[in-house]
């Protein structure tokens, strides 16, 4: 059973406690039961079912705003019970999150649609030549008349393929690195979108490889102002990063249940395995971090929530911490299940698949590094 004493720290009100409560109850009586065999399917199905549940409408903000504790708490809950529901969760959130935060009145007629399942979002950042160096995204948008032209490709586009709509970042040129960036909403339907190879890995879920081929967009589909787009991607992923570390909390916490299970009822030489003191020092371990990643998530969401207008250092951290030594504890929570935590099916192989990814996307764990050192050391 979870341990949801902190649910009453203090970075935490009486409502976001209520909040993972009925999240929980709803998850076990409605997550176990979605068929994962088709990835497509499942996640548009769960799109469906979490805008139907109302909790779509977290992931982007209505009249009261972005709630990066709500966001955190749901994304902990439902990757506790289902990493491909937090996903489908998360990716609303990422996906609408320039426009959440720098959208227009017309653009935000989006956010209606993302907040009840009714349309699929995607942020489409990295490209084959830039993941963690942003600044050097190569996808150009040339401004002809009232129009851009994009050409270029993205890959590693979570939710490819099954998107509505592509929050898009492209090289505008107004200056050269990371001043010369926009964001663009893309719809697939436009001319000269193209979906040129669908991506498998390890935890599956929908990822593509898109190239845009003098795709004519109008001006109006600009988010934000031309040169913005850098800033504007790095502040979506200051509110994002925290919650990835949330995602990995989830996940940490259901490993350490199940090894919890796992030690108390296995017996060796005729008492359980908990009975051992070096089993004791694993959960031990176990315990401790994911108590210290919780501190560090919950930290940062809250400096978010209070008004703190940037928290680089603070969501670098939470997800560095977070996701690291969730990796790290369900590493634990497999070896101290035996041959079973590498049965197809076994709950640690599961987790075990699916923390991965969230070491690399969002921000590797060494451009979170890369964070933390600047900052620490007095730069940006
Ligand atoms: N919020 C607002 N502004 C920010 C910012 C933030 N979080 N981070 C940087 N900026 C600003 C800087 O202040 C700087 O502004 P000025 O030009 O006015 O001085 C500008 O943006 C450029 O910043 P910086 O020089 O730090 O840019 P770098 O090219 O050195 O990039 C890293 C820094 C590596 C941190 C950035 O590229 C990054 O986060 N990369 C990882 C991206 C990622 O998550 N990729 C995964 C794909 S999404 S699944």
């Amino acid at each position: 059973m979870m341990d949801k004493s902190f649910l009453s720290w203090p970075f935490l009100e009486p409502r976001h406690g209520a909040l993972a409560e009925s999240l929980h109850d709803w998850a076990a009586s409605n997550l176990a039961g979605v068929d994962h065999s088709d990835t497509d399917a499942a996640c548009r199905a769960l799109v469906a079912m979490l805008g139907q549940g109302g909790w779509l409408a977290h992931s982007a903000p209505g009249a009261n705003g972005l709630d990066v504790r709500t966001l955190c708490i749901i994304r902990e809950t439902l990757a506790y019970h289902d990493g491909l529901a937090d996903f489908a969760f998360a990716m609303q959130g990422l996906g609408a999150g320039a426009i959440s935060l720098f959208g227009n009145a017309q653009q935000r007629k989006w956010l209606e649609k993302t907040r009840s399942g009714k349309a699929i979002a995607a942020f489409a950042l990295t490209e084959p030549q830039s993941g963690s160096d942003v600044a050097n995204i190569a996808l150009s948008a040339t401004r002809d008349g009232n129009s851009y032209v994009l050409n270029g490709e993205k890959t590693w586009i979570s939710n490819g393929g099954i998107a509505d709509f592509y929050c898009l970042f492209a090289r505008t040129g107004e200056a050269p690195g990371a001043r010369g960036l926009s964001a663009f909403i893309v719809t697939p339907d436009q001319p000269g979108f193209e979906v040129v190879a669908r991506l498998h890995s390890i935890a599956p879920h929908p990822l593509a490889h898109i190239r845009l081929t003098d795709c004519r967009l109008p001006a109006s589909a600009m988010i934000g102002a031309a040169g913005s787009g850098f800033k504007l991607a790095m502040s979506v992923l200051d509110v994002f990063r925290s919650t990835v570390g949330a995602a990995a909390l989830g996940m940490a916490r259901r490993a350490l249940d199940a090894a919890i299970d796992r030690v108390q009822t296995r017996q060796i030489s005729g008492a359980p395995l908990a009975e051992l003191q070096m089993v004791q020092g694993h959960i031990a371990d176990m315990a401790l971090a994911v108590d210290a990643a919780a501190l560090l998530v919950y930290r940062a969401a809250w400096a978010k929530d209070s008004g703190a207008p940037r928290i680089t250092r603070e969501a670098a951290m939470a997800k560095l911490y977070a996701t690291d030594h969730a990796q790290d504890v369900i590493d634990r929570a497999l070896q101290l299940h035996g041959g079973a935590g590498v049965q197809a099916g076994n709950i640690c192989e599961r987790l075990y698949r699916e923390i991965r990814a969230l070491r690399i996307y969002e921000g590797a764990s060494d451009v979170q590094r890369i964070v933390i050192a600047r900052q620490t050391l007095g730069g940006s």
